[in-house]
């Protein structure tokens, strides 16, 4: 008897404990789902999503992962999760998408033992999400800060015109607010009166579009682009490599799909941030409820000025203000406002 009640005594300590570190410790081990708003390849912030995972998977042998791809109809993103979390075999699911925290926030109601971890977005005060905002108002100042060195220069393929692009999939805040003031403000740094040729294609697949707006911005004078078009932006590349302009690329490091082209390129630490936020989840160390901007400060927001290809087509003088800007970010030198989003 007193065996039982020692084994019981036992038995509810390590329950207890389980329950405590919020590890989720079932017989299937701590599972986590992968969820991609639109399609993994072409989209630099899932690709880094699921790679992170991945990272975390490799580290723990009781760790599944699955990488679901929702597809590009919205519309359908809350009915869709809501059936692969009903049954709730997934410790946590991992997201990256600012739309994500309306979805969630519905989804936290119905199934509130569910916890979700985005990224790219910001969401304070809801027990079941832990949410981290890329600061992407720094990561895109600092590229219009190049692109407003390029469009002033006298690159072989730069026009006498102060002009610059941005091709968007789509609106939204975080873009609006954030990336496109951002770029935009970086550029002026470098000359007042740069001026933003701003284009929407209407969707992240459309690549034909994509070349169109291209090749349009092209004729209105401008000579360096940037995009947040997820795979549509091959459009973009075909335009500049054919007719002869320049990209500077966000969240990741794309130099060699283009040499000359991209002078330069963001990154995004969404492998690290995602490997990270999940080895959180598994130890218990997750405040549900918590928001976070990450920026260059904590290394979550970067720039790739350690290609061998970065600084190739740049005259000596743009490249030594460039990084003598970049120092500034990385060292907290510069001040702005984050501008609500
Ligand atoms: N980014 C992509 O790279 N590919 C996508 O398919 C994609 N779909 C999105 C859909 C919605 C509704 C929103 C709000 C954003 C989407 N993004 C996509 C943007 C992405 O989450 C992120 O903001 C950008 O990559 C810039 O950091």
């Amino acid at each position: 008897m007193k065996k039982l009640l020692l084994a019981c005594v036992v038995f509810c300590l390590v329950c207890a404990l389980a329950l405590a570190s919020g590890k989720k410790e079932d017989s299937d081990g701590f599972s986590v789902l992968v969820y991609v708003t639109g399609v993994t390849a072409g989209s630099p912030s899932y690709e880094l999503m699921v790679l992170g995972a991945q990272d975390f998977a490799a580290e723990h042998e009781d760790v599944t992962i699955k990488v679901y791809e929702a597809g590009y109809n919205q519309a359908e993103w809350l009915s869709q999760l809501a059936d692969l979390i009903a049954n709730g075999s997934y410790s946590v699911v991992v997201a990256s998408n600012p739309a994500l925290t309306d979805i969630c926030s519905e989804l936290s109601v119905r199934f509130p033992s569910q916890k979700f971890i985005i990224t790219d977005a910001y969401l304070e005060g809801n027990d079941s999400i832990r949410s981290y905002l890329f600061n992407q108002y720094e990561q895109a100042l600092v590229l219009g800060y190049l692109a407003g060195l390029i469009t002033v220069s006298d690159l072989s393929d730069a026009n006498p015109e102060k002009k610059i692009g941005f091709i968007a999939a789509q609106e939204y805040p975080l873009l609006n607010n954030h990336i496109v003031p951002g770029f935009l403000d970086g550029a002026r740094l470098i000359d007042p009166e740069v001026e933003l040729d701003f284009r929407v294609i209407g969707n992240w697949y459309d690549a034909s579009k994509c070349a169109e707006l291209a090749r349009s911005m092209m004729a209105s004078g401008v000579d360096v682009f940037t995009a947040i078009a997820g795979g549509a932006d091959t459009g973009l590349f075909q335009v500049a490599r054919e007719n002869g302009a320049y990209i500077v690329y966000m969240n990741t490091d794309v130099y060699e799909s283009a040499p000359g082209i991209v002078l330069g390129c963001g990154l995004m630490g969404q492998r690290e941030l995602v490997r990270d936020a999940l080895d959180d989840a598994y130890n218990g160390r997750t405040v549900y409820g918590q928001a976070q901007i990450v920026g260059f400060s904590d290394g979550y927001v970067g720039f790739a000025d350690d290609s061998a290809l970065f600084g190739q087509g740049l005259t000596e003088a743009a490249l030594r203000q460039f990084s003598a800007f970049l120092d500034d970010i990385r060292n907290g030198r510069l001040s702005y406002t984050l501008p609500a989003l």
